[in-house]
């Protein structure tokens, strides 16, 4: 259901760096995906081990992500350039955008290890900044199996420098009395933050996986800092405001 996109939204963006779109797909739709990404799992796997080449999978432990999904899989390219993606996006950005990155990300039951503090412009430096990162619960997430957190406003900041973990960059202080807010999704809802916006997920206390997907937008024709050209090879998902 393409979700409606209020001033209040927009607002949100603007003061706190997220907002939240709630029940934005069904529980039938987020199960034909998880399949859908089930199915993509396994005959990568097969496929990998057939050419003798290595998991494509970063494994760090109890987290498990799989990215570059759409751009191998044709139904999942389809379900990124859905109406409502189409919406969100040209909301945010402009008429014109393309999808930047999209992985799964899976933490595995009864773990230990949260996913630190971060910004998405940490990884990668283009321009323009920042782009937009949509979180979609293809299950439920809470604070018991490490929904993610966000330290509003942040986003204002700017580029923050990040320093290196086993687990992944960290540009923000687990012991710092502000902690943020935790963002709970029921399956099917969406957070959307800015890739400037402080981000952590907890641990997955749970005995369930939890499971995310995290879809990136840009602005058609996003560059590495300090470059020209455009980054080649991004999926297009929208051109004047309309579905490519
Ligand atoms: O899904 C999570 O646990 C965190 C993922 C995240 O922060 C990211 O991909 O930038």
């Amino acid at each position: 259901m393409v979700p409606e996109i209020t001033d209040r939204h927009h607002q949100q963006m603007e003061a706190d760096g997220f907002t939240i779109f709630e029940g934005v797909f069904s529980a039938d739709e987020m199960r034909a995906l998880d399949c859908v990404l089930e199915t993509f799992f396994e005959n990568h796997r097969k496929k990998l081990k057939a050419q003798g080449g290595t998991d494509f999978i970063n494994r760090a432990d109890e987290i498990l992500f799989t990215y570059g999904i759409a751009e191998q899989d044709e139904r999942v390219a389809a379900f990124i350039k859905r109406p409502e993606f189409v919406a969100l996006s040209t909301a945010f950005l402009g008429p014109n955008t393309d999808l930047y990155w999209n992985q799964t990300v899976y933490k595995m039951p009864e773990g230990q290890k949260e996913f630190p503090w971060h910004q998405d412009d940490g990884y990668i430096r283009v321009e323009p900044s920042p782009y937009l990162t949509l979180w979609l619960a293809i299950e439920d997430a809470d604070e018991q199996n490490g929904c993610i957190r966000v330290l509003p406003g942040s986003h204002k900041r700017g580029l923050l420098p990040h320093s290196e973990s086993p687990i992944g960059l960290v540009c923000y202080d687990n012991e710092a009395p502000d902690q943020g807010i935790p963002v709970p999704l029921r399956q099917g809802s969406l957070a959307c933050f800015w890739s400037l916006t402080v981000h952590k997920s907890g641990p997955n206390r749970s005995k369930g996986v939890r499971k995310g997907y995290v879809i990136q937008y840009s602005a058609e024709g996003l560059r590495h800092y300090g470059q020209a050209d455009p980054i080649e090879g991004k999926l297009a998902v929208a051109r004047s405001g309309a579905a490519v």
